[in-house]
């Protein structure tokens, strides 16, 4: 695995180490461009089983927003694709390896707070526009962290996402199209790389002027004290968590649940639904 834009001479081999990025290196880069992509994240078997989930939810997902009157700016994108294909969750299992960086990043545990998907077609979408995925600015005390997987090769030609590199430090307003072309970088990489960045990056879907749809899926994580998108626990079943790893129980929230009743709140700190440790 090799890392766009950032070299570092640390071996792979290193416990705390993902394709040549340290804890520390993770954190500068994202400290001081606000990205960076993981080559070679997810393997070629799990890309290509991703991809055949990601078409069949999204005519699940695609009904449902014609259906609700809202088809118009949507089409090509998902959301919430977890229980919509067994790939999504194995994807998450495979969270080890950047485990450590985002809980640094995090300065402690993390949970998802969403996991869309986007189809970028020709016609473009909602993601085409400049914007950034947090609504309030937190400053230094990080509460989102952005990733995309790609499950496509990321070109030029193709749409591959542009980065307004550093705004996540010096751009607290939304810039205007000439101030963020003239910053923007594409990120390119191929099928299987991961996206990684700052929330607070201002960025934009590329154009897609190919003649093939170019794919993809969006975790977001957050801390736990932060409300997600979608309750995942409750959409899969709280009857599931025996069924599923310590990482995909915490990643998908089942350690920072909400309790709803008294009976579930007056209960021994280890069957509490909101561990401690969570935040
Ligand atoms: O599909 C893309 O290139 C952009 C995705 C995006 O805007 C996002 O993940 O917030």
């Amino acid at each position: 695995m090799t890392v766009q834009s950032m070299r570092t001479t640390t071996p792979a081999a290193l416990p705390g180490t993902i394709a040549g990025f340290t804890c520390e290196r993770f954190a500068a880069v994202i400290a001081e461009r606000g990205w960076l992509v993981i080559d070679g994240f997810v393997d070629a078997d799990l890309v290509e089983r991703m991809r055949a989930d990601l078409a069949s939810a999204y005519a699940v997902c695609r009904s449902l927003q014609i259906a609700n009157g809202i088809a118009l700016d949507t089409e090509g994108t998902l959301h919430h694709l977890i229980g919509l294909g067994a790939s999504f969750l194995e994807f998450i299992d495979g969270l080890e390896p950047v485990r450590p960086h985002f809980e640094r990043h995090f300065r402690g545990r993390f949970i998802l707070n969403s996991f869309g998907g986007n189809i970028l077609g020709s016609g473009g979408s909602y993601a085409n526009a400049v914007h950034r995925d947090i609504r309030t600015s937190s400053g230094n005390l990080p509460l989102l962290l952005n990733t995309l997987v790609m499950l496509d090769d990321f070109t030029p030609a193709n749409g591959a996402t542009l980065m307004m590199t550093g705004s996540h430090r010096d751009w607290p307003e939304q810039p205007d199209d000439a101030a963020f072309h003239a910053r923007a970088e594409p990120a390119l990489g191929r099928a299987g790389s991961m996206l990684v960045f700052d929330s607070h990056l201002w960025h934009a879907a590329g154009v897609n002027r190919s003649d093939r749809p170019r794919r993809s899926v969006t975790p977001m994580y957050c801390r736990p004290f932060i409300k997600p998108q979608f309750d995942y626990p409750r959409a899969l079943g709280y009857d599931r968590m025996s069924t599923l790893s310590p990482l995909q129980q915490q990643v998908l929230g089942y350690h920072a649940r909400i309790p709803a009743t008294l009976a579930e709140w007056y209960r021994p700190a280890s069957t509490r639904l909101y561990q401690s440790g969570q935040g």
